[in-house]
C-alpha cells in the first residue's frame, strides 16, 4: 500500500483538514516552535485492510489503559513536530496509530514511524472518556493562542462563569459557536497525566477548556468546527484586550441580549 489515502476520498478529506487547521494554528501565531498537537480518530474512515495493518515498530504501553478505545486508529501529530510543517506534510510529521485490543498499549501502523506527541497519553485518556461515556467524540486539539493565554494571567478569568461570560458578551457568535462556555484548568505540568485528569473532569461540561498560562484545548467531532470554537473565544479575547488597551472596560452584551440568544439559535441553556 503506497498512502492509506490512495483510494479513500473520505480519508484523504480528513487528512487535508488537519493539515489545513495545523496551518491556521501556525497563521494565527498560536503555534510557536513545536506548540501544540492534534489527534483524530479515524477508524470510521479506514476499511478492514488499514486497520489490519501490521505494526511498523513494536507497540509502546500506555500508563492508563484506554478500553473504550481499544482497535480504534488514529491520526496523531509527532513529537517536536511544528504546526506549520504539519500543514504541508502531515505524514512526515505525525503518524497513523492503532490502539491494542485491551486498550493497554499502541502500535504505529502506517505512512511513517514518526513518535506521537507527548501527549498523546493524555489526548486517548480523553478520548476514551468521551467515548466511553457514548459521545461520538473524534478529535482533540491543543494550542496556545497569545490572547487567551494573555487573559489566564489574570485572577478573574480562571473562573469558569467569569470568563464564559466576558468573552460571550463581547460579540453574539461567540455564545452561538461556543454554547457549553470554557472550562479552567488551573496550571498542572505539561504533558502531565495530572493535567490530562483535570481536564476531563472538564469535558462532561464544555468542549473547550482553557490550560492556566499555558493553552487552550478543544474536542468534538469535526476539526474545523474545534477550530472554529477556539478562533471565536480568541477574537471574543482580542475584542476585551484592545478595548482595555484603548483605555475602557468594553460594555459587553447585556444578560437580555445574551439570553435572546439561545432560543434564536437553539442552544443548550
Ligand atoms: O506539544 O504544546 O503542551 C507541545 C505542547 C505541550
Ligand atoms: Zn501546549
Amino acid at each position: 500500500m503506497a498512502s492509506i489515502i490512495d483510494n479513500n476520498e473520505a480519508l484523504r478529506l480528513q487528512i487535508e483538514q488537519i493539515a489545513e487547521v495545523a496551518g491556521y494554528l501556525w497563521e494565527k501565531g498560536w503555534a510557536e516552535r513545536n506548540g501544540g498537537n492534534i489527534s483524530v480518530n479515524l477508524t470510521e474512515l479506514v476499511g478492514d485492510e488499514v486497520r489490519r495493518l501490521p505494526a511498523l515498530m513494536p507497540e509502546i504501553k500506555l500508563g492508563e489503559p484506554v478500553e473504550a478505545l481499544a482497535g480504534n486508529i488514529f491520526y496523531v501529530t509527532g513529537t517536536g513536530k511544528r504546526m506549520r510543517y504539519v500543514a504541508k506534510a502531515p505524514f512526515s510529521n505525525g503518524s497513523v496509530i492503532r490502539v491494542n485490543a485491551d486498550g493497554s498499549a499502541y502500535e504505529i501502523i502506517a505512512e511513517q514511524p514518526i513518535m506521537p506527541t507527548s501527549e498523546l497519553p493524555s489526548h486517548l485518556a480523553m478520548h476514551n472518556f468521551l467515548r466511553a461515556r457514548g459521545v461520538n467524540n473524534k478529535v482533540v486539539v491543543h494550542t496556545h493562542p497569545t490572547d487567551l493565554v494573555a487573559l489566564s494571567h489574570c485572577k478573574p478569568f480562571l473562573n469558569s462563569d467569569y470568563i464564559t461570560r466576558k468573552l460571550w458578551a463581547m460579540i453574539p457568535e461567540c455564545r452561538v459557536i461556543v454554547p457549553r462556555g470554557v472550562g479552567i484548568i488551573p496550571y498542572e505540568l505539561p504533558g502531565s497525566m495530572d493535567l490530562a485528569k483535570a481536564t476531563i473532569k472538564q469535558l462532561d461540561k464544555h468542549d473547550v477548556v482553557l490550560w492556566e498560562k499555558h493553552g487552550i484545548l478543544a474536542v468534538g467531532e469535526d476539526i474545523i468546527e474545534c477550530f472554529d470554537a477556539i478562533d471565536t473565544l480568541s477574537k471574543s479575547a482580542q475584542i476585551y484586550l484592545y478595548a482595555r488597551q484603548a483605555g475602557f472596560e468594553p460594555e459587553g452584551m447585556t444578560d437580555a441580549q445574551l439570553d435572546d440568544l439561545v432560543p434564536a439559535f437553539n442552544l443548550p441553556k
